[in-house]
């Protein structure tokens, strides 16, 4: 017999899965907010957070509590959904879960047991935000983020954030290889790999930073080639998307989902960060590179895509959106998973004719009010003239 408990629980997640998402009225033109989150901590089969056995539990207390479910990496496979989620324990551990739905917007369940990554790092201490890229030589990557603590650096909070990466054909069984080199960077997170081969080699988009918070001189988003992906070792960054001064990349930024193939360039949908008196705030926002020589910016469009808006500006960490994985569908649909404030995960839907569309069309950010505000004059000038020819 299973406590009373157990039932009542089951039936109350039982009604947040089978729940249908839809989408809010928030309008921009550019994408469509759902209503519901797709994950949330409230997913998390009962198996894995409480012991079901009267006898070892009789008040049915959770032994393992989930804090947090967030920024996943996201693939289709088959016609279904999948997102790879980094789950944080209530002991600040993270790991990664693999959930699935017939549907992009809702439905997702986890299965049965989470990913047991191979343990290769004896020194790593947590790990998180897996991007999955569907490579042309076959695998299924994943690329996150291997956290240790810095023995060098007596600051109790000193870490040291590497690019873990692991391969797959299934989201089953997964193959890990030795964690990215960068030889001319210290630290790396929020690394995505390419699709496709540059120049035979594989092309990582990563973040070179000096330090585990701060980027220092670490210029931006890197892009970096290497020859071998057992021994993934890249000499060269070079700088595609830079930070800029009064801008919402001041303070850092970074790839989110591995960047989209389309007609008219590698579509990138990554993240910017500047500091508040409130702490950082990170905003999503989407640029497109050249698809010969993807370091090349082509498209840069001013702002941000998705910043923190209502109930997501609150949680464990307040003021963040984040997004680390989107799937572009054949028929030209794409769905933006994004976490809110790294507490649950939220969906936006668009196609990428819609996306290109906002990448191209949306004046680039001219770094100074006076600029800026010509620009809107500019816009205003238009409409009046248009509007007043309509009169006509
Ligand atoms: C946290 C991440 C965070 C990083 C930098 C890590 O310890 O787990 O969520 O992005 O620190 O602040
Ligand atoms: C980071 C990321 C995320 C997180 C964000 C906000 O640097 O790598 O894990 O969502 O900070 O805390």
């Amino acid at each position: 017999m299973l406590h009373d408990a157990y039932y009542r629980q089951l039936e109350r997640q039982e009604r947040l899965l089978n729940r249908r998402n839809q989408p809010t009225d928030f309008y921009n033109g550019i994408y469509t907010r759902w209503e519901h989150p797709v994950l949330t901590r409230e997913h998390i089969p009962l198996a894995w957070r409480y012991d079901l056995d009267p006898k070892r539990n009789p008040y049915f207390m959770e032994r393992l509590g989930v804090n947090a479910v967030m920024n996943s990496g996201a693939i289709e496979l088959d016609g279904k959904f999948y997102l790879v989620a980094r789950i944080e324990g209530n002991d600040r551990k993270s790991f990664f879960g693999v959930a699935e739905s017939e549907s992009p917007v809702d439905g997702f369940r986890f299965w049965e047991r989470p990913v047991e990554l191979p343990d290769t790092c004896p020194e790593e201490t947590n790990v998180y935000d897996m991007r999955l890229t569907r490579h042309e030589d076959g695998w299924i990557y994943g690329v996150f983020c291997s956290e240790s603590k810095d023995q060098k650096n007596p600051d109790l909070s000193a870490a040291v954030a590497a690019a873990g990466i692991i391969r797959t054909r299934d989201l089953k069984t997964w193959e890990r290889l030795p964690n990215l080199t960068t030889l001319r960077s210290p630290q790396q997170r929020n690394v995505d790999l390419l699709p496709e081969f540059v120049d035979g080699k594989y092309a990582f988009f990563t973040r070179p930073m000096d330090d585990f918070i701060e980027t220092g001189s670490g210029g931006g988003i890197g892009f970096g080639l290497c020859d071998d992906i057992t021994h993934p070792v890249i000499d060269e960054e070079i700088i595609t998307s830079p930070r800029r001064y009064h801008t919402i990349t001041e303070a850092k930024n970074g790839e989110g989902a591995p960047p989209i193939k389309t007609r008219r360039g590698w579509l990138h949908i990554a993240h910017g960060v500047r500091n508040t008196a409130a702490g950082l705030r990170y905003v999503i926002y989407a640029y497109v590179t050249d698809l010969k020589e993807p370091w090349k910016v082509i498209a840069e469009p001013s702002g941000y895509l998705i910043a923190p808006l209502g109930w997501e500006r609150v949680g464990d960490v307040s003021n963040v959106v984040f997004t680390n994985g989107a799937i572009a569908r054949d028929n030209g649909e794409l769905y933006i998973y994004y976490a809110a404030s790294d507490t649950r995960m939220h969906v936006a839907s668009t196609t990428v004719d819609r996306l290109l569309d906002y990448a191209f069309h949306t004046p680039s950010d001219p770094l100074r009010s006076r600029d800026c505000v010509a620009q809107r004059c500019a816009l205003i000038e238009r409409n009046l003239a248009y509007l007043n020819g309509l009169g006509r």
